[in-house]
């Protein structure tokens, strides 16, 4: 068994190996991770954590990528984790995309990661929140997170963002006000791509009319071609003015003291169910209890009760 101790000093001095293993390690299960994550804990919060999500095919991965370039010509080092099956990071898209990301891949100053939506003890979330907390110790001045704004866990990923863009394009006509619920209020930005298509005008009227009946803040909302590259600096440049705002309003405090809190909540509930298991729910017990409850002998909250009672809960 590698020290953690030693893994930990290789991300906290921002070797692109040992962030790599340190991920991998929280990736196979939080025995092995936890002290390592301990040891970075302290380290991490720092750096700016952008989230990305939008429909597939909206182009997030294109406009991630013109991020990366852009921010590393302002000498910003870049993490990228991309919860997205169909992500190029994870080999899901065109060749050519595949091979700009790789320019990125031999450069020190940048780490990309995916990560499988499916497997992760204690959630998606949670493992979300510790692959950061392993990012941001490594140094990484700005954290970029893609996911699919699809499942309920993704758009909750980038809700709790430092900012969050929402990636729209032409062409979806009432699917926006299919997406309204889940998606479209967390936007602290939003992004038309596809600008080099027609209908740009009519998203954007359609987000304004749908942001005229909200209150608070009303997101900025910028045009882009991320394939030409076209809005970039303008995506940027309204992420600063909203994050300049959220600072002086106290609204990112609130936002990074959620996300902590949330990191907290399902790490307490990962342990509390691998406990409840070790302790009063070995498994001939848990098929005793589902075979009472097949029967219809047992109801599951009493089940639960039961399990509970023999902790003292
Ligand atoms: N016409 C046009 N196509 C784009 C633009 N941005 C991305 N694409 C293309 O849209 C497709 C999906 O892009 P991708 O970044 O993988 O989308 P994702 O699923 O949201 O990550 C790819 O073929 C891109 O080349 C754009 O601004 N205009
Ligand atoms: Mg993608």
């Amino acid at each position: 068994v590698g020290s953690a101790d030693d893994l930990a000093a290789g991300v906290l001095r921002g070797d692109t190996r040992a962030v790599a293993r340190a991920i991998t390690a929280v990736e196979n299960g939080y025995a092995a991770a936890r002290p390592l994550l301990a040891t970075l804990f302290p380290h991490a919060g720092r750096g700016l954590v952008i989230g990305v999500t939008g429909p597939p095919g909206a182009g997030k991965s294109t406009l991630v990528d013109r991020l990366i370039t852009r921010l590393r010509a302002q000498g910003k080092t870049v993490g990228i984790i991309a919860v997205d099956p169909t992500s190029p990071f994870t080999g899901g898209a065109i060749l050519g995309d595949r091979i700009r990301m790789q320019a990125h891949a031999t450069d020190e100053g940048v780490f990309i990661r995916s990560m499988a939506t499916r497997g992760h003890l204690g959630g998606l979330a949670a493992a979300t929140g510790h692959v950061l907390t392993v990012l941001s110790a490594s140094g990484k001045d700005v954290v970029l997170v893609e996911t699919v704004g699809v499942g309920q866990d993704e758009v909750e990923i980038v809700g709790t963002a430092d900012v969050s863009l929402v990636v729209l394009v032409p062409g979806l006509g009432d699917e926006v006000q299919a997406l309204k619920a889940g998606i479209m209020e967390i936007a602290d930005v939003f992004v038309v791509n596809k600008a080099d298509r027609e209908g740009v005008d009519r998203v954007v009227a359609e987000i304004q009319s749908m942001l005229s009946l909200s209150h608070g803040p009303q997101p900025e909302i910028v045009p882009t071609v991320a394939a030409s590259g076209q809005g970039i600096d303008e995506v940027l440049a309204a992420v600063e003015r909203y994050v300049a705002t959220a600072r002086a309003s106290g609204e990112m405090e609130r936002r990074q003291r959620a996300q902590v809190r949330r990191l907290f909540e399902e790490t307490l509930q990962e342990r509390l169910v691998a406990r409840a298991r070790e302790r009063a729910l070995p498994e001939a017990e848990l098929q005793r209890i589902v075979e009472r409850l097949h029967g219809r002998e047992l109801d599951p909250f009493a089940a639960a009760e039961e399990v509970l009672g023999r902790l003292g809960l």
